[in-house]
């Protein structure tokens, strides 16, 4: 007997929704913070990757909803973005009104998957009642001197005459192309937002330490950042007042110095270089901006560079050494500028072979052959010979310090966060640059600041962003006639989701959220902060972990969270992958829709089985035979409660079977481990077929209670066959009793010689010695021990009584 899926799942998404069965509640005193990551509203709609993640938030959220926590359960769109914005280009709709009509798409197919959102809560980050809130964020990192204007480079192609993200430029030859075209991309320097997320770095890194994260993303987290204690050195340039200050890890290593090299854009660059190196300098500069950064640090690529004719003078040992620039040498890490010791370090060894640079060490080693790396006793280096490494740096330093060529410097590799894109569909900057050259904020009362309709949305050939042609909107005059104009960048789309943890608390109803600082609007961040479970892909292990755990220090650090972290626990799910165990893509054609899944099998089918294919953060192949097993089982659940007898008088049978299975399943739960707790479920199932008896009914409701946190609409539907009116999410978590866990007899067999002869049927955990006795008593052995003497007496508690004779 199957049961309709189809009739199932549409009553119950009816009455939940009817019910508000799902609003977030304030009635206990314990809270549940449990959050999906958000996802965009892509035109293609959910996929089958999607669900994993989303139904393991909602198994957690049905679970503490029924353990009477307050559970803060929401969802909603990160809806600003490029995809939107191309489809717009390319058909001429407003993104808004795509948007809205793919936001609908995916609330319904989330509906359809019964998951126990609360959509009162949801959020648009592309609504201006949102957005205003992220513009007023970025108002209060602007105040705090945490948003500057600074001249970056970017991606310029001409051709398009736009402003290209990184990831829309490929490198064909070892030069930057447009994705669209293949036209040549160049570096250029444009005035951007900067977000100044580096003065975070240290509290990024120490806060990492009180989080229940897994150890990859905190690594991940640590290595982006990049934490590197060194010192800066100087460098006299011979001949001229000028100076170069490297940074380096590597004090020790300054005997070894064979020549400085600067980045190319460092500023010195050009005011170093001799007239007659000016051209070749010129040109190196030009051909770097086709380069990317990845491919400059690349190793396995030839090194390049020009000389700039100038030297510098090496401060242990004024040895005059020639001063380079080099694309290997990166113009924001450290000073932009390095002393080269090609005996003990990969990169300047390499640039030396090709340059005929020479080549020294300066620590011991065999072969005096390539770059040496280790640590050991150092040679050529008078003052510091006989010393290792950690004590050179010291007394290298201490030389250099006292006279004051050096002083210690932590660096980080990460950069400040270029907040500006040329784009339209993104938060406008709440900024105004007036014609005498001052930059105002718009102010408070008057945000959100919308975007202005139009009708096309072409970049402006200036490199600019299409509000730049929005010329309404961009002209600006103040009270006394001063006129200004908007700035045209937009935020990106990291923006928004940076702050919606925050937004859902502040949810009051469809489209209304109190301000964040507001009173209200702080208890509400009171009550639900920090979020107690994250779960989302690893593709978002480093860019919006860190930049949101950087809002909300910035945040914390003005009394506007009550947190010092965002996300308590974070887990990443692991992906589906195709049937064919290569990840799904459409173009490989093995994308699985789970709109189908739905139609054949059911929602509670489709759940059921991602949270069975094993591990929440493994990635798996789709298999369709796992996913109809799970269907089977569902069915064989339901033909239990269509043919049994249930019975109110409890005749035993199932006692041990039903406490085990709470117990487990609910420790099981609370280690997020869903595939056990499900094989935990079909063993009860297992034991209520196994027993003729009728079965008692209190325990299969509880049964039913945990099976609703996994297919919620088939467990409606069963404990409305039981009678009961309401819903069973407002239930209350099955407990398990100790007394039950004793299964009262077991069996231990008795060998002689390693031949069965006898049963016993003791208690659980019945000591070694009282096991011997009662075998040494039973009849049988009793028997062989007449004629018999004992050689060996082996017993193993619960398991076995093993007598070795020979006969007398
Ligand atoms: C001399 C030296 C000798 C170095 C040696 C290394 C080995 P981490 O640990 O990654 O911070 N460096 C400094 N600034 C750079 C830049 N802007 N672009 C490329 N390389 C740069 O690496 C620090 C080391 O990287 C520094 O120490 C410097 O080279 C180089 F045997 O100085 B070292």
């Amino acid at each position: 007997m199957e049961f309709s899926h189809k009739a199932i799942e549409q009553k119950w998404q009816k009455y939940w929704a009817e019910h508000n069965t799902f609003a977030t509640n304030t009635n206990f005193n314990k809270k549940a913070y449990i959050l999906d990551m958000f996802p965009y509203p892509s035109g293609a709609g959910l996929h089958v990757g999607h669900p994993k993640g989303y139904t393991a938030t909602d198994v957690i959220s049905r679970m503490r909803r029924l353990q009477q926590y307050n559970v803060l359960h929401p969802i909603g769109w990160d809806a600003f973005g490029l995809p939107a914005e191309q489809y717009a280009l390319q058909t001429g709709n407003d993104p808004a009104d795509f948007t809205l009509k793919n936001i609908d798409n995916f609330r319904n197919q989330l509906k359809a998957l019964g998951f126990s959102y609360d959509y009162q809560k949801e959020v648009n980050t592309s609504a201006p009642w949102y957005f205003k809130t992220t513009q007023w964020i970025f108002e209060k990192l602007y105040q705090q001197g945490l948003a500057e204007v600074r001249e970056v480079d970017v991606n310029w192609c001409p051709e398009l005459g736009t402003v290209l993200a990184n990831e829309e430029v490929f490198v064909v030859d070892g030069k930057m192309v447009s994705e669209r075209g293949s036209f040549p991309v160049y570096k250029k320097p444009m005035k951007q937002w900067v977000l100044k997320i580096t003065a975070y770095a240290e509290q990024l890194i120490s806060g990492l330490d009180e989080l229940d994260w897994p150890q990859s993303v905190k690594d991940l987290q640590k290595n982006w950042i990049g934490k590197s204690v060194g010192a800066e050195i100087k460098f006299a340039v011979a001949d001229m007042s000028e100076e170069v200050t490297v940074f380096s890890t590597r004090a020790d290593t300054i005997f070894g110095v064979e020549y400085l090299v600067l980045a190319p854009e460092h500023p010195l660059v050009l005011s170093l270089v001799t007239p007659e190196n000016l051209a070749a300098t010129k040109e190196y500069l030009e051909l770097v901006k086709t380069k990317t950064e990845l491919d400059r640090q690349d190793t396995s690529k030839e090194k390049t560079g020009v000389f700039l004719g100038r030297y510098a003078i090496n401060p242990v040992n004024n040895k005059k050494i020639p001063i380079w620039t080099a694309d290997y040498v990166l113009s924001h890490y450290g000073t932009g500028a390095v002393m080269a010791v090609p005996g003990h370090d990969e990169r300047d060894y390499l640039f030396a072979m090709k340059y005929n640079l020479p080549i020294s060490y300066v620590i011991k080693n065999n072969n005096n052959n390539g770059p040496f790396l280790k640590d050991g006793e150092h040679i050529n280096s008078d003052f510091l010979d006989g010393l290792n490494t950690d004590q050179a740096s010291e007394k290298a330093l201490g030389f250099l310090g006292g006279k004051g060529l050096a002083q210690p410097k932590v660096t980080y590799k990460l950069k400040d966060w270029l907040f500006s894109r040329q784009r339209y569909w993104g938060e406008p900057f709440p900024i105004i640059h007036w014609e005498d050259g001052s930059i105002s904020l718009v102010p408070e009362a008057e945000l959100p600041l919308t975007l202005p309709k139009m009708d096309n949305i072409t970049p402006s050939s200036t490199g600019e962003s299409p509000l730049a042609n929005a010329t309404d909107w961009l002209t600006v005059v103040d009270a006394t006639g001063k006129k200004g104009r908007r700035e045209t960048n937009t935020m990106p789309q990291w923006a928004g989701s940076c702050w919606y943890y925050l937004a859902y608390p502040l949810m009051t109803g469809q489209e209304e959220m109190l301000d964040l600082a507001s009173p209200e609007g702080q208890a509400a961040l009171k009550e639900w902060l920090p979020v107690d479970l994250y779960v989302g892909g690893q593709e978002h292990a480093v860019l919006h972990l860190l930049y949101a755990r950087f809002w909300h220090k910035v945040l914390f650090d003005q009394n506007l969270v009550p947190t010092s972290e965002p996300f308590i626990k974070l887990v990443n799910q692991g992906m589906i992958l195709g049937p064919d165990g290569s990840k799904m893509s459409k173009s490989k054609g093995n994308v699985i829709n789970p709109d189908d899944i739905i139609k054949s099998h059911g929602a509670d089918s489709l759940r059921l089985y991602e949270m069975f294919m094993g591990p929440i953060e493994a990635s798996l192949p789709w298999s369709e035979t796992g996913l109809d097993s799970m269907r089977k089982w569902l069915d064989r659940i339901y033909r239990l409660v269509k043919n049994n007898n249930f019975t109110t008088v409890n005749d035993k049978t199932l006692d041990f079977a039903y406490h085990q299975m709470v117990k487990k399943t609910t420790e099981m739960l609370e280690n997020l481990s869903f595939n056990t707790a499900i094989s935990q479920l079909m063993v009860f199932i297992n034991a209520c077929y196994k027993t003729d008896q009728p079965i008692y009914q209190p325990y299969f409701e509880g049964f039913t209670k945990i099976l609703s946190c996994f297919a919620p609409h088939l467990a409606e539907e069963i404990w409305n066959n039981f009678g009961h009116q309401a819903s069973i999410a407002n239930e209350q978590w099955p407990i398990y009793e100790t007394k039950y866990l004793q299964k009262t007899a077991i069996i231990v067999a008795v060998q002689v010689n390693g031949k069965l002869r006898a049963k016993l049927e003791v208690a659980v955990d019945t000591p070694e010695a009282e096991l011997l006795l009662l075998a040494k008593e039973h009849e049988n052995i009793q028997g062989i021990l007449a004629t018999h003497d004992i050689l060996k007496e082996i017993v193993v508690k619960n398991k076995i009584v093993n007598f070795v004779v020979k006969a007398r």
